[in-house]
């Protein structure tokens, strides 16, 4: 039994867990949350990112490296063609996909998502590049209707989990989600996909979590206001 290990949140943890389940792997969770000082998460994941994977005794990191093993030892329900050319295709595009819009697009999280601030410089550099690489990486895709072709592959998994999340990033620092600027229609696209009962439980499970944070944090902040009055 594969166990997964991270957080509902972190896209990088969806990306693996929709593999999971488009392939019907049986798998359990375990709740993990970044930064880990814990030795065993540590050697797990040694920058104490998530997500990571315990199968047979040993741990994995890095989704694409992850995702990989799983389409190797599950070949059924197969996200990657058989042809090594057209599977190349799709993990190039997996790989442009992660190093040049969401590892680009993920400077703004803090500021988008976390509360935190990215500074002026740093938005402005982000703006430019993110810029160059979106309309680079609609010439690479082709969203026919999945990203990349005629059926749902490791790619879809990938997009899925980095292309709403940079969109709404840049809308929310910049006035203007650059994605859909760049002509990537990934809401269309997420549209498309909504009906998948993966997507529906990665969503579900999502909006669960994060209810329950906000509910957690809500009660802390109400316990702290009691304790000073
Ligand atoms: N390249 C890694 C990236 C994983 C990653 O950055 N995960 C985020 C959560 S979405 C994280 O752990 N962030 C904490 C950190 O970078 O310290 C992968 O594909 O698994």
């Amino acid at each position: 039994m594969i166990t997964l290990c991270g957080m509902s949140l972190s896209n990088y943890y969806n990306k693996v867990k929709i593999v999971l389940l488009e392939k019907g792997i049986p798998f359990t969770e375990e709740v993990q949350r970044t930064g880990s000082k814990d030795e065993a998460v540590l050697n797990a994941t040694p920058l104490g990112k998530v997500p990571f994977i315990k199968v047979d005794g040993q741990t994995l990191c890095e989704s694409q490296v992850i995702v990989d093993f799983l389409e190797a030892r599950f070949p059924e329900h197969p996200l990657l063609p058989a042809d090594p050319l057209a599977a190349a295709k799709v993990r190039e595009l997996c790989a442009f996909m992660e190093l040049y819009v969401e590892l680009v697009g993920r400077e703004l999280y803090a500021e988008a998502f976390f509360g935190g601030k990215v500074s002026d410089g740093s938005k402005e550099r982000v703006k430019k590049t993110l810029e160059r690489n979106l309309p680079a990486f609609k010439r690479l895709a082709r969203f026919a209707p999945y990203a990349a072709g005629d059926s749902f592959t490791l790619a879809d998994a990938a997009a899925y989990a980095a292309l709403p999340t940079v969109g709404n990033a840049t809308r929310v620092v910049y006035g203007e989600d650059l994605v859909a600027a760049a002509g990537i229609d990934w809401k269309a696209y997420v549209k498309m996909l909504g009906d998948r009962p993966s997507l529906q439980r990665v969503n579900a499970d999502r909006k669960r979590d994060t209810e329950a944070m906000a509910a957690a944090a809500a009660a802390k902040k109400a316990a702290e206001a009691g304790g000073q009055a």
